[in-house]
């Protein structure tokens, strides 16, 4: 693998879900693969899951890593010819040429504006890394895309589940914040290539990109939608027609364990306990959520591996 970026930076999906769960069974296998490596990770939002599994994927691979909150460095440019005499200090393309030196992968998150959509889609962040750095990019949620996140939630799927096409379903919730569209979007995007019976719900108002969607059903009542699943997906988006704005924040809309049946109960992390979904589902023996993030260690590992198998 060159970079990992999207999805699509998978060439063979089934055998990555296959190689991921070989190395939690042995995370050590290939401790020697990265010696002499380093990660460097860059930070411009927050971040816990991401910074810590992706660390120990590294880490368990034989890496160094290093990591970097880009807000406590200079303010970057990213705009090209622009007079640099306001408040940002270096142009991304000496700081990616630079850190190119010092690391062997770059991990990039950067969460979007929100405010500008063309901007947002343009990945102006991310594909400026992979445009002016010398070595792989590794996307650790951008804009519009956590392809880790969505390996993660492929693994959780083919660990537990018992038929051959379950049902999954993916429902919007609400939430006090406008939050990005990139965990939907690879979300969906990574069901699109699994054998599973992918259903969409929301209110009105949060359809989310159609290049995305494509021809996925998104049935507008929740409980006809939910029927029958065997694992429900929940997270909150702000609107993708309505850019970045926080339309609706009906509290019907929030995961209880009437609503989740049997299913299992998935989400990425943070949750906001009575707002997206109840107590009484996140501490039930049907969610996942722990399980899932554990596997954001292995579904670094599995692509930092691929990656370093390509240098
Ligand atoms: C981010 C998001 O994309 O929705 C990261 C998820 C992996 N989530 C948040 O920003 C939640 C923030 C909050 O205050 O609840």
């Amino acid at each position: 693998m060159k970079n990992y970026t999207k999805i699509k930076d998978i060439s063979n999906l089934s055998e990555t879900i296959k190689e991921s769960i070989l190395l939690k069974m042995n995370p050590f296998e290939f401790q020697d693969l990265g010696k002499y490596k380093t990660l460097v990770m860059l930070f411009f939002n927050s971040s816990l899951r991401t910074r810590l599994s992706t660390e120990k994927a590294a880490k368990n691979l034989g890496m160094e890593v290093m990591i970097l909150n880009v807000n406590d460095a200079w303010n970057l440019e990213f705009e090209d010819g622009t007079i640099m005499n306001l408040d940002k200090s270096e142009h991304v393309k000496e700081a990616a040429q630079v850190i190119s030196q010092y690391a062997d992968i770059i991990a990039v998150r950067a969460f979007p504006t929100l405010k500008n959509k063309a901007k947002d889609e343009s990945e102006y962040v991310i594909n400026s890394f992979k445009k002016y750095a010398t070595v792989p990019v590794l996307n650790m949620e951008s804009a519009t895309a956590h392809p880790l996140q969505a390996l993660a939630d492929a693994i959780t799927i083919s660990e537990l589940t018992e038929k051959a096409k379950p049902k999954v379903v993916i429902s919007w919730a609400p939430h006090p914040k406008a939050l990005p569209q990139a965990v939907p979007n690879s979300f969906i995007e990574m069901m699109q290539h699994l054998e599973i019976d992918l259903t969409i719900t929301h209110p009105k108002g949060y359809e989310l990109n159609v290049a995305i969607t494509k021809d996925t059903p998104i049935n507008y009542n929740q409980d006809d939608a939910l029927k029958d699943a065997d694992f429900v997906y929940v997270k909150n988006w702000s609107s993708y027609n309505d850019y970045g704005k926080v339309i609706n924040q009906d509290e019907n809309w929030m995961m209880t364990k009437a609503k989740l049946g049997h299913a299992k109960f998935m989400h990425c992390l943070p949750v906001r306990r009575n707002v997206v979904v109840e107590d009484a589902v996140l501490d039930s023996e049907q969610s996942v959520v722990i399980q899932q993030a554990n596997n954001r260690t292995y579904a670094a590992q599995v692509v930092l591996k691929q990656i370093l198998e390509n240098l």
